[in-house]
């Protein structure tokens, strides 16, 4: 039997029954230690490197995706969120490469790609409470809701997350509504209001990890990020995602104009 509490360890046998059972029960999909602490650690190098260049440089978007900068537990300027990180750092690049990665499209089909430079390519969420943060929490949302209004469509999306840190319930981190991935378009539309209602549900489950796991989850899942109820460096929160898409191939580029939901996002801190 499993709940939604199951977590999973992807070996060489690839996606199993199990996994895709679980996926389309409830909408997500926790794997333990798919990363090793040194690739973590690499990862964490290659955004501090990022994060130092684009500090000096004063960027305040990629792409037009805008860039969320604040102050951490030490009151240094940090980036919070980051996007399409993979386009600026080889080992973040290669890191996307790990054949098992590409075995993750199997949830949504092998026609699916990992979306390097669409969207809002490899982001980087950087949540820390301090007085000086910009990012502590994230309001109820989907992740795909946006492909309806830029091409008129929904096409399946996976959002796959990389844990950083580990992420108790301590650090506030993801809740989700199990199976509502599978809701039609209306309650995909007004069960929440998009970003701005942070209220916990009675439905919500917790995802706790550690720095290494791996979760997938639908791009028609209701999830938030809850506030951590500690202050500082035992809030700190890092995460990386990057989608796993179908549909048009809409690549982004220097030209490219800034979403009308980013105007939602800069909303809540
Ligand atoms: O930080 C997380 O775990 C989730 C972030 C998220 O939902 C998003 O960036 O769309
Ligand atoms: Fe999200």
């Amino acid at each position: 039997m499993t709940d939604h509490n199951t977590k999973f360890v992807l070996t060489e046998k690839g996606l199993q029954k199990e996994h895709f059972d679980f996926y389309n029960k409830y909408g997500f999909i926790h794997f333990k230690h798919f990363f090793n602490q040194q690739q973590i650690h690499d990862a964490l190098e290659a955004i501090e490197s990022i994060q130092q260049e684009w500090i000096s440089s004063g960027l305040t978007k990629v792409n037009g995706i805008p860039l969320k900068y604040g102050k951490d537990e030490n009151g240094r300027t940090i980036v919070q969120r980051f996007a399409f990180a993979s386009l600026h750092h080889e080992y973040l690049h290669q890191m996307l490469q790990d054949e098992r990665i590409q075995w993750l499209k199997g949830f949504i089909g092998e026609d699916a790609r990992v979306a390097e430079n669409e969207k809002d390519g490899l982001v980087v969420n950087h949540y820390v409470n301090t007085g000086e943060s910009n990012f502590t929490k994230l309001g109820w949302h989907t992740d795909g809701l946006r492909d309806l209004f830029t091409n008129l469509k929904l096409n399946p999306m996976l959002n796959i997350g990389i844990y950083l840190d580990d992420s108790p319930i301590e650090k506030g981190g993801l809740r989700l509504l199990p199976g509502t991935h599978r809701q039609g378009i209306y309650s995909m539309l007004f069960k929440k209001r998009y970003f701005v209602d942070n209220n916990p549900d009675e439905e919500e489950i917790a995802l706790e990890a550690e720095s290494g796991d791996l979760t997938v989850h639908s791009g028609r899942i209701w999830h938030r990020v809850a506030l951590s109820p500690l202050q500082g460096v035992a809030s700190k929160r890092r995460v990386m995602y990057f989608p796993i898409i179908k549909g048009k191939y809409k690549p982004k580029t220097e030209e490219s104009r800034t979403p009308i939901y980013h105007r939602f996002h800069r909303l809540v801190k």
